[in-house]
């Protein structure tokens, strides 16, 4: 118990002093934010499948559990000897410091919050122990009633038995057991007792010394300049040069259960490999673009915003969705071309790839021409018609429509270089996942759900689906293996973002299975051989099953 709570102090006060200063130095984020740079494609692919938008808690609570475990054995440990514990925990503080150190957004300061917790740890360790240091026998208080001399917690050293009440009944040796056992310790071979209520009280300290700093540092990190930057930046954001085409009224069929045509800002899927939301001040952000450039620049936050700004409807797509998976949104994205930035920096001819740097070190790999092909590649301020959300990469973000996230989406963007396939890797490609990531044909059934159970007679079916920068040309829906029938489409203003579809249908009673695939505008309809979404995204047909009465 006192291992624990000497865990849990250390890492409450680290948690503090992170708060105070950088929240991704923190000892748990950092050597978490480790092991997600280290997890391979078929384990990340896993988690998400698994734990979906909660990977990131999971693997938190794994490690704190992980930590807990270790603090308990330390604190066995430290029966032995103090000094044990001791070594353990400045062990784990340096394991802590040097993954913070480390980390790619690092600063010289971020070791602190590791060691500060270690000490503050290794201070509870120590006041708690002394709080099970050996009473004699002759200190119990009243309440522990000693029986007559019965030979019972001896350490097997002395075969004789002293009655109790003698006055020098010394630690190892033989003594009476008291009616009522109080708290009895071993410290090597030593058996001693000692007084429960002060280690209760050094407990419930220790404990409430720990919340309150995680809890108050976990205040601290949240709450911080991010919130103030960017209602800061709501009020000077320019309007667009170039508006969107208006969305037409027929975009949204407006079904139940159907995911609208705009997916609002609070409900848009978030995948991203940072633990702690990246925060970022715009009057200190730049955007450095160079390599195979002529003309290296490096662009301010006010640079970027006197640029024309275009808006562009655009869905984005994550290479970790599955078949019929939730990690596709769509929305209006306000922002500078991309291509434009790119041609006064002289991109020159020969550099075929942007390896694009966030702020906290992750990369992306975006193929040049696919950026400058004319399509709204931006660097993104708004979404929505909102200052960028801090999770959805605020200041700025790169959005290039007709490739996975992965390779085209970085949030939190800091430096571009100009560069080749055949120079540079980008952050998945060594991880398992392909160097190009085009967004595969695909469509989902929304409504029903699968395993609904809904009545006999005329029902409708409805989803979505995408082919970004091709469009989506027909969606057909099968019922049980039978004929593929042509379902309703709605309208879109361009290429770009996804298609909502439906169609009335007749289902008799009984286990239906419904089945939906998709044709795009280029000709391609989309394949029924199932593929998972490592290395290139998944392809195969969405089918849900459906109880009908
Ligand atoms: N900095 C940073 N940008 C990133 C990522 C990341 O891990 N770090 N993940 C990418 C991936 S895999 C996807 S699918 C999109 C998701 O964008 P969203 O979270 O805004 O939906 O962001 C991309 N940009
Ligand atoms: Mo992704």
């Amino acid at each position: 118990m006192i291992g624990v709570v000497a865990g849990a102090v250390a890492l409450g006060v680290a948690q503090l002093v992170a708060g105070l200063t950088n929240a991704s130095a923190s000892p748990v984020i950092a050597v978490g934010g480790a092991l997600v740079d280290q997890t391979p494609a078929a384990l990340k692919e896993w988690a998400i499948r698994t734990f979906g938008s909660n990977d990131k808690v999971v693997l938190i609570t794994g490690i704190v559990v992980v930590l807990a475990l270790i603090a308990a054995g330390l604190g066995v440990l430290s029966r032995r000897r103090i000094g044990y514990g001791m070594t353990g925990l400045l062990v784990f503080g340096l394991v802590g410091a040097g993954a913070a150190a480390t980390r790619p957004d690092s600063g010289p300061f971020d070791i602190l919050p590791s060691l500060i917790g270690v000490g503050a740890g290794s201070w509870a360790l120590s006041l708690l122990f002394r709080r099970v240091e050996r009473n004699d026998w002759d200190d119990l208080p009243e309440e522990y009633p000693v029986a007559d001399a019965t030979p019972a917690v001896t350490t097997g050293a002395e075969p004789e038995a002293r009655p109790a009440g003698e006055g020098d009944s010394g630690r190892s040796e033989p003594i009476a057991r008291p009616a009522e056992m109080p708290p009895v310790m071993r410290a090597g071979d030593d058996l001693y007792t000692f007084d429960r209520r002060r280690l209760l009280t050094g407990v419930v300290v220790g404990v409430g010394v720990a919340g309150v700093a995680g809890f108050g540092g976990n205040l601290l990190a949240s709450s911080r300049d991010v919130d103030v930057a960017r209602r800061t930046v709501a009020k000077t954001l320019p309007r667009p040069t170039v508006p969107a085409k208006p969305i037409p009224a027929g975009a949204d069929l407006r079904i139940r259960g159907l995911s609208p045509f705009v997916t609002p800002n609070r409900d848009f899927y978030r995948v991203d490999t940072a633990l702690v939301v990246p925060s970022v001040d715009p009057a200190d952000w730049t955007l450095k673009i160079h390599g195979l450039v002529d003309k290296p620049v490096e662009l301010t936050f006010d640079d970027l915003l006197k640029r024309p700004l275009m808006e562009a409807d655009v869905t984005l797509t994550c290479v970790s969705n599955d078949v019929g998976g939730p990690y596709v949104g769509n929305a209006r994205w306000l922002g500078a071309r991309l291509a434009d930035v790119l041609r006064d920096v002289g991109i020159r001819p020969e550099a075929d790839m942007l390896l694009s740097v966030s702020q906290d070190g992750f990369t992306c790999g975006t193929p040049v021409d696919v950026v400058m092909d004319g399509r709204d590649a931006l660097l993104a301020v708004a979404m929505n018609g909102e200052v960028l959300p801090a999770a959805h990469g605020f200041p700025v973000r790169q959005v290039v429509p007709g490739l996975y996230g992965y390779v085209s989406a970085t949030k939190w963007i800091t430096e571009i270089k100009a560069t080749r396939f055949d120079q540079d890797e980008a952050y998945w490609t060594p991880r398992g996942w392909a160097p190009m990531g085009p967004i595969k044909t695909e469509s989902r059934i929304d409504v029903p759900r699968g395993g609904d159970s809904i009545p006999s007679g005329p029902t409708t079916i409805a989803g979505v689906a995408w082919a970004q920068h091709k469009g989506i040309s027909a969606v057909e829906v099968q019922i049980d293996g039978g004929e593929w029938r042509e379902a309703k489409l709605a309208e879109v203003n361009g290429p770009d973002t996804w298609r909502q579809w439906s169609i009335e249908v007749h289902l008799p009673p009984g286990r239906r299975v419904i089945a939906v695939r998709a044709t795009d505008a280029s000709g391609y309809t989309q394949t029924p051989n199932y593929a998972p979404p490592a290395p290139d995204g998944a392809s195969g047909h969405h089918a849900i099953e459906i109880q009908v009465d």
